[in-house]
C-alpha cells in the first residue's frame, strides 16, 4: 500500500493525535487486538481491561456464533474500561487502515491467524495470506496512518519456527527450520516485523511463544481434544479417543501466563524478541496419562506405531487408538524452550505447571459437559457427585 494514499485516509482525529508527543499519545492506553475471539485474544482482553485499557478487537463476520470466548466481557462493557468490536479481516488492507485510523491504538497485538498446523497443509495459500501477508498488511496500515512512532506492535510468533530439531533447548538464537506451511508463513511474519523495526524505527516485537493451553483452547488442538475426550469418557458418553503422533514432545504452558509476557514486551524501553516457554517438555502420551489420572484411571500402553493402543487398567477397555489421518506430512518432533532472556529482562516466569494445567483442563471440560445437561437441578446433583468422586484424585 503506497503512502501517497495516506493523505486521503488520515482523519481529523489522526491530525489531532499526531500533535501529541509519542509519550503523551501512549498515555491514552488504547489496545487493538486481531484474533480477539481466539484463546489468547480473550485472555489478553481480560488482562488489558483490568489494567485500564480500552480494548478494540477485530472480528470476522461469520454465519455462526464466534464470540463465545469474549461474550462475558462484551456484556460488562458499559461499566469501566470498554471492549469495542470491529468487523475486519487480515486479508483486507483497506479495512485495516480504516480501523487503525478510527481507533488510533497505542498498542497493537497481532494474534489473528489460521493457527492450526495440520490445517495449514490443506490450506497453504490461505494460511500464507493471513499469517504472513496479514502481518505485513497490519504493519503497512500503521505506516499509512502515519503512526509508526506512536504505536507499539506485538507479533504472535511461534515455536513452530524451530521445526526440525537443530538444538535444544531452543532460544532466541537457535536457527529456524519450519516444517509446515503455517511455520513458513510465520517465518515471513517474524522477519517482516524485524525489517519494519529496523527500516522504520518501529517499536515492534516478536514473542516466540511455545505451546500454551487452557480450557479455552480450540477443540481440535491435541490437549483440548484429549481433555474433552477424557471428560466424555468419565461421564460414560464416549468410549475411545483417536489420536495421531503421540510421541511428539511439546513444551506446554498455561495461556494466562503467556498473555502477561506479551504485554511486558511492549512495556520495555526498546523493542526486542523473546521466547516464552516453560523449559519442560512432555510427550502427547504423557498428557494422555496425566489426563486419565485426573479421573482416577490408569492407561496401559500396548503395541507399536499405528497398532498402538491405550487400555484402561481396571476395565481392559481400549481408550486410545492411533489414526494415521491425524499424522502430518512433516512433523515437529520436539519442542523445548529456554525462557532465560524473558526471565532476566522481562521478569517473566510461568506460574502454572504441567500437572495443574492438565487437571484444570479436564475438570473444566467435565463441568462444561455437565452444565450443558438441560435441567439445572440434575446438574447440581451430577456436579456434587463428581466433586465427591474427584476430590480423592485431585488433592
Ligand atoms: P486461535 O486459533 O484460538 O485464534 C485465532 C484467532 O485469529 C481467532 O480470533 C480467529 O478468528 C482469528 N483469525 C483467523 N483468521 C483470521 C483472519 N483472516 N483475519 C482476522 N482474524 C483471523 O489461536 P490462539 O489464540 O491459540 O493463538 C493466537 C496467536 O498466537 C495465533 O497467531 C497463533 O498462531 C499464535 N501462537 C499460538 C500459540 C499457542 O500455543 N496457542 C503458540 C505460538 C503462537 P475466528 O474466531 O473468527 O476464527
Ligand atoms: P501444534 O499443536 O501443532 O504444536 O501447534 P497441536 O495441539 O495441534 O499438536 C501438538 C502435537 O500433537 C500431535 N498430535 C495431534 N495433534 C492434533 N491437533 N490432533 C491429534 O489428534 C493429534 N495427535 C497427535 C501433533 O502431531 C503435534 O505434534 C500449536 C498451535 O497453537 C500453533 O498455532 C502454535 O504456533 C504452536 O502450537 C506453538
Amino acid at each position: 500500500m503506497s503512502t501517497s494514499v495516506s493523505s486521503n485516509i488520515v482523519s481529523t482525529n489522526i491530525l489531532k493525535v499526531l500533535s501529541l508527543s509519542p509519550e503523551e499519545y501512549r498515555k491514552r492506553k488504547v489496545a487493538l487486538i486481531s484474533g480477539i475471539t481466539g484463546q489468547d485474544g480473550s485472555y489478553l482482553t481480560e488482562f488489558l481491561l483490568e489494567k485500564g485499557y480500552t480494548v478494540h478487537g477485530i472480528i470476522r463476520r461469520s454465519s455462526s456464533f464466534n464470540t463465545g470466548r469474549i461474550e462475558h466481557l462484551y456484556r460488562d462493557s458499559h461499566e469501566g474500561p470498554k471492549m469495542i468490536l470491529h468487523y475486519g479481516d487480515l486479508t483486507d488492507s483497506t479495512n485495516l487502515v480504516h480501523i487503525i485510523s478510527k481507533v488510533l491504538p497505542t498498542e497493537i497485538y497481532n494474534l489473528g491467524a489460521q493457527s492450526h498446523v495440520k490445517v495449514s497443509f490443506d490450506m497453504a495459500e490461505y494460511t500464507g495470506n493471513v499469517d504472513a501477508l496479514g502481518t505485513l498488511r497490519l504493519l503497512d496500515a500503521i505506516r499509512t496512518c502515519g503512526l509508526t512512532r506512536h504505536v507499539r506492535f506485538y507479533q504472535a510468533s511461534t515455536s513452530e519456527l524451530y521445526g526440525k530439531v537443530v538444538e535444544t533447548p531452543q532460544s532466541e538464537t537457535t536457527p529456524f527450520y519450519p516444517r509446515s506451511p503455517y511455520g513458513v508463513a510465520k517465518l515471513y511474519a517474524y522477519w517482516i516485523v524485524i525489517n519494519y523495526r529496523e527500516a522504520y524505527n518501529m517499536f515492534a516485537c516478536n514473542g516466540i511463544l511455545f505451546n500454551h493451553e487452557s480450557p479455552r483452547r480450540g477443540r481440535t488442538f491435541v490437549t483440548r481434544k484429549i481433555s474433552r475426550a477424557v471428560a466424555e469418557i468419565s461421564l460414560g458418553k464416549q468410549e475411545c479417543l483417536w489420536l495421531g503422533n503421540i510421541d511428539a514432545k511439546r513444551d506446554w504452558g498455561h495461556a494466562k501466563d503467556y498473555i502477561e509476557g506479551m504485554w511486558l514486551m511492549l512495556q520495555q524501553d526498546s523493542p526486542d524478541d523473546f521466547v516464552l516457554a516453560t523449559g519442560e517438555t512432555h510427550t502427547v502420551k504423557e498428557y494422555v496419562d496425566k489426563a486419565f489420572s485426573v479421573i482416577g484411571r490408569t492407561i496401559i500402553w500396548e503395541g507399536e506405531g499405528e497398532e498402538l493402543v491405550g487400555r484402561e487398567k481396571d476395565t481392559g477397555i481400549i481408550r486410545v487408538r492411533v489414526d494415521p489421518k491425524y499424522f502430518r506430512p512433516t512433523e515437529v518432533e520436539l519442542l523445548l524452550g529456554n525462557p532465560a532472556k524473558a526471565n532476566k529482562l522481562l521478569g517473566w516466569k510461568r506460574k502454572v505447571d504441567f500437572d495443574s494445567l492438565v487437571k484444570e483442563m479436564v475438570l473444566a471440560d467435565i463441568e462444561a459437559i455437565v452444565l450443558s445437561v438441560r435441567e439445572p437441578s440434575s446438574n447440581e446433583l451430577i456436579l456434587d457427585d463428581l466433586h465427591v468422586k474427584l476430590s480423592t484424585t485431585l488433592s
